[in-house]
């Protein structure tokens, strides 16, 4: 009987099977904790210590704890600003490279009780942890693995006391939404490198609190976007492959961190860090460096509107406090995104799913809130067409795909008609995730159609919104 199978076909046949059982294994998905974390969108990034005090960015790690003395410390002010720009947590430098830790902590001699604020009395992280509590907002810490001050670093007792931190701030600073570990590895006051423990430090801390998101280069659960400017790719894929991989010097190329690997083995979503300022710390020469709200705009455009998490640095003062001239920008950046997203001109508009290019109308959604649509065999036959109930001005639309079961869209169509069906603007793009912010020149539009060209699977369109 074989033997009359041509021995092509048979090939060919086994090719298929494997394939479709390749494509099975990638379709990697996200966790509850990842799918809350990505509708957590923008939040607050604080680089504070020694640094603030010593005009540095890196600080050495030989730094007298004494300089460390913010007078007027007060993380209340930070939450206040955080919630009037619309931030959804605040993420802290507990300890940055110089080694100094903003909390007692019983592993280091290199600590907020060495110095003199508050008489040694004083705990930043118990004071923020507290404060975001107050205000509603997610804490999450910064916790650098390198140390330019600790002795042990350098030898593998270094990862005792990096495990032993971690416990210390896990303990009794909870819950902490996200930990930070940059990928900064240098020389320690021994003049040597650390072999970092990553697979135990992600052990205990999964042990301890298995819903924090642990962002590095490479995740396990939110990745570095590639720059330190704030951008995802315009391609942005929520998928990563890091076999092979390290963080720091063997992360995977720049590039590949900004789109991601569209059929990346693992759910690994990117997280887009930048400063207000063009530093991590406060300088007060850079007073009047402070980024505009339109750059912010942009910024969260390149991010959010890409499908990423934006992680904004506000870095606070000598004081401890976050200047004026931050919180202007902040707060006008908050203006000016509520001006633009408030007014979904969707809203008023009846959608209509369409199922085949005849258009005709199969189904008619009207409840906003259950708009999942899931596209069938062959996307090119189908799709979604809204009907404003008048011609409005329009120069935005807002995508947001449902990843629950994965993100699939590769290649989208956005058809703007006027009021008689007549083609103005066509818009294509490739993935969307989370949110994706589509902008134009204004136009008056009287039907927006939707459409998906490529796709990895169904793709699950959650929300269209159109905006002025
Ligand atoms: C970098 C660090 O070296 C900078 O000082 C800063 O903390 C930034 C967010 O990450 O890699």
């Amino acid at each position: 009987m074989l033997k009359k199978i041509p021995i092509f076909t048979i090939l060919l046949f086994l090719y298929q099977i494997g394939f479709s059982q390749l494509e099975k294994k990638v379709n990697a998905v996200p966790t509850q904790s990842q799918l809350a974390w990505q509708d957590m969108e923008y939040y607050f990034f604080v680089h504070f210590g020694p640094n603030t005090f010593t005009d540095l960015e890196w600080g050495k790690g030989t730094e007298k704890e004494e300089v460390f003395d913010p007078k007027q410390l007060d993380c209340e002010q930070w939450c206040r600003i955080a919630k009037a720009a619309g931030a959804k947590g605040i993420i802290i430098t507990a300890k940055h490279h110089d080694g100094f830790c903003l909390w007692p902590s019983k592993f280091s001699t290199h600590t907020v009780r060495e110095s003199k604020w508050e008489n040694g009395n004083g705990d930043v992280l118990k004071e923020l942890s507290e404060a975001c509590k107050k205000y509603g907002l997610k804490f999450g810490v910064y916790l650098s693995p390198w140390d330019r001050n600790h002795p042990a670093y350098g030898t593998p007792k270094y990862n005792d006391v990096f495990v032993n931190m971690l416990k210390e701030i896990f303990t009794n600073y909870g819950p902490i939404w996200e930990l930070w570990w940059d990928g900064a590895n240098g020389e320690g006051p021994n003049g040597k490198k650390q072999i970092y423990d990553f697979a135990r430090f992600e052990k205990v801390v999964r042990k301890l609190s298995p819903n924090t998101i642990i962002f590095s280069d490479i995740g396990p659960d939110a990745r570095w976007c590639g720059n330190e400017k704030g951008f995802a790719g315009k391609t942005n894929w929520n998928t990563l492959d890091t076999a092979g991989f390290r963080r720091g010097s063997g992360a995977p190329p720049t590039d590949t961190l900004n789109e991601g690997n569209i059929y990346g083995k693992n759910w690994i979503p990117a997280e887009c860090d930048v400063s207000i300022r063009p530093g991590w710390f406060y300088h007060k020469k850079e007073d009047s460096l402070v980024k505009t709200p339109v750059e912010l705009f942009g910024i969260y455009l390149k991010s959010v509107g890409r499908g990423a998490n934006l992680i904004l640095n506000v870095p606070p003062d000598t004081e401890g406090l976050i200047t004026k001239y931050d919180s202007a920008s902040l707060i006008n950046f908050k203006k000016l995104r509520d001006e633009t997203f408030s007014n979904d001109l969707s809203k008023k508009d009846t959608i209509y799913f369409i199922s085949n290019k005849k258009k005709s109308i199969t189904k008619k959604i009207n409840d906003r809130n259950d708009l999942s649509f899931e596209t069938i065999a062959n996307p090119d036959s189908q799709s979604i067409e809204i009907k404003l109930n008048q011609p409005e001005k329009i120069r935005r639309i807002v995508l947001k795909e449902n990843l629950t079961n994965g993100q699939h869209c590769s290649k989208f169509k956005l058809k703007i008609l006027d009021k008689n069906h007549r083609l103005i603007e066509e818009i294509e793009g490739t993935t969307i995730g989370h949110k994706r912010i589509l902008t134009f020149s204004q136009v008056e539009a009287g039907y927006i159609d939707f459409s998906v060209d490529s796709q990895k699977a169904p793709t699950r369109i959650e929300k269209i919104s159109i905006f002025n």
